[in-house]
């Protein structure tokens, strides 16, 4: 072909993806050839292109355009047979995930930094998934890089953007790039699971929502489910225009970067129902009026309730959650009599739970949750289940999170995270941690008892591949935990996350706030890690 320009180019040090993709500051992804290096070891990782159909969108967060353009180009000269294109380039993570799988696409790129923040002087991401819909396995993922320390050259087409604003299809050289609509195929899909009848009849009822999309992916879908579907009413669902920087904001959904949706759903007058969404849409965070549901509590209360929506009548196989999630999926799965996973962090992980029919649902604390209807954590999906179960159960949330204390006892949590700080010290603090462990258990700290303590190392029962040192995990004798480890999604520095958990099951103990009940954990963890004298902080930058 003649318009093919291959491009000398040497390797970029520091392109190894982290928990999920690899994320950098915007600006030095667009600096040439940043991301030409990486789509090219991509491709070269997954043995080139020819014949092959892949999924291409992103979070609408600044440089998404440019960056699908650059892709496009490159895949045209790298024989890609196929590109499938959300409208604008648009595509949230979980509606990309179903994609690959519904046109049984060999994989897909998607451009998200996910929840951090977006534009110019902030973050910019990108991360590959495989033909099952999900993120590139640790192995895959290792290709990549091998494949970005060794990259000499780069293909691209030579020639002028594409036309991604139009539904319809296109060639560009021998590659067919057909631009859809990227909400239809995703809501046709939550049709299936859910009963939209029942959850079209409460809001008729007058049952009331408020859902905030953080100015980011999920605001089209959640308009086209939600309020022209469903039939809630129009303006229930906020921020719902996607801007390059997500309105100045941090589309992270947790009471701290959602505090707008927190004011009004903890207000006199606050709807019955609150959620909101993270840039990519995979993440949700759940609400009542004036209550908050942990994502930690909302995986067990899903998992519990989930046979309620159509989708999941016939019960579930197993429910899987991270490491530093909650133990509360898994009082639920032994009561139903089904298998619990444990997973290091990132959905990477559940794939291969998910392919084997092993678990159903899956969740994160870091408010994931998600099924095996996609391969990726989903936001909307978790809304629509929650609406589901209230439509049958016809009860409040806070009266189903009161309900299921009652039944299951409470794990109370909390993750306090230390963001930005130095990443030499923190590394030092884990891995001097890491030395003591053996001796740790049979002390008493603050009246609590170390039964356990080691560094979580993950032995994926259908493939054997072993994740070690996923996280140091302290374990006390009364059932409390403490786990600790460093972030792998972060652009500056290191953030510590300390991830603290007790639980509960005298009546009169459910209804304390989690910070007071987590005390002598939060102390016990201070003692153990010298948290403060590592990273100079007094106090973590954000509790979730
Ligand atoms: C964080 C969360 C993890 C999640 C990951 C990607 O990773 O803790 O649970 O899977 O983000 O989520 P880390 O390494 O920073 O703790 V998302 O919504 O960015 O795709
Ligand atoms: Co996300």
């Amino acid at each position: 072909m003649t318009n093919v320009k291959t491009v000398p180019t040497t390797p970029i040090h520091g392109q190894r993806p982290g928990t999920s993709g690899l994320r950098k500051k915007t600006a030095e992804f667009m600096r040439p050839p940043y991301l030409n290096n990486f789509t090219q070891a991509i491709f070269n990782a997954v043995g080139g292109l020819t014949g092959k159909t892949l999924v291409l969108g992103g979070d609408g967060r600044f440089f998404n355009d440019k960056a699908a353009q650059i892709i496009l180009k490159m895949a045209a000269a790298n024989r890609l047979a196929k590109l499938i294109v959300g409208q604008n380039s648009l595509l949230s993570t979980p509606a990309a995930s179903n994609l690959i799988r519904q046109r049984k696409a060999d994989g897909g790129i998607i451009l998200s930094a996910s929840h951090n923040p977006g534009g110019p002087d902030e973050d910019f991401g990108m991360k590959y998934n495989m033909s099952n819909g999900g993120p590139a396995t640790e192995n895959v993922t290792e290709c990549i890089f091998q494949e970005t320390t060794s990259i000499n050259a780069f293909q691209i087409f030579d020639m002028p953007d594409v036309d991604l604003s139009k539904v319809g299809k296109q060639q560009v050289g021998e590659m067919e790039v057909e631009v859809i609509d990227s909400v239809v195929d995703y809501q046709a899909l939550m049709k299936t699971l859910f009963d939209f009848e029942a959850i079209r009849d409460l809001l008729a009822d007058g049952f009331t929502i408020t859902i905030d999309a953080m100015h980011a992916v999920t605001g089209p879908y959640a308009k086209a489910i939600l309020e022209i579907d469903l039939g809630a009413p129009k303006g229930s669902v906020l921020n719902a225009v996607p801007l390059p920087d997500f309105g100045g904001g941090h589309p992270d959904p947790n009471p701290v970067w959602a505090k707008d949706l927190m004011t009004i759903m903890f207000a006199g007058d606050a709807p019955d129902f609150g959620a909101a969404m993270d840039g990519d849409g995979d993440r949700n965070m759940i609400l009542g009026r004036g209550t908050y549901v942990t994502p930690s509590d909302s995986l067990a209360v899903l998992a519990a309730n989930a046979h309620l929506a159509p989708g999941y009548k016939r019960g579930l196989a197993g429910v899987a959650r991270s490491m530093p999630t909650s133990r509360a999926a898994d009082r639920v799965a032994e009561k139903l009599g089904i298998d619990a996973f444990e997973t290091p962090t990132g959905w990477k992980f559940f794939g291969n739970l998910l392919d084997a029919g092993k678990a159903t649902l899956c969740g994160e604390e870091s408010a994931g949750t998600g099924s095996d209807h996609v391969r990726e954590k989903d936001g909307l999906w978790a809304i629509l289940l929650w609406l589901n179960i209230l439509a049958v159960r016809k009860k409040s949330v806070a009266q189903i999170m009161a309900g299921h204390w009652a039944e299951f006892g409470r794990n109370y949590y909390s993750r306090h995270d230390y963001e930005g700080v130095d990443e030499i010290r923190a590394k030092e603090m884990i891995l001097t941690l890491s030395r003591r462990l053996r001796d740790l258990p049979g002390t008493e700290i603050e009246g609590l008892i170390i039964e356990d303590a080691d560094n979580f190392s993950y032995s994926d029962p259908v493939d054997q591949s072993v994740s070690p040192n996923q996280g140091i995990r302290i374990l006390f004798e009364d059932g409390s935990r403490i786990v600790l480890r460093l972030s792998g999604t972060g652009t500056v520095g290191a953030t510590l996350r300390v991830y603290l958990e007790r639980y509960e099951n005298n009546a009169e103990l459910l209804n304390q706030d989690p910070q007071l009940a987590l005390a002598p954990v939060i102390r016990a963890a201070e003692q153990i890690a010298h948290i403060q004298n590592y990273t100079g902080r007094t106090a973590p930058d954000v509790k979730t």
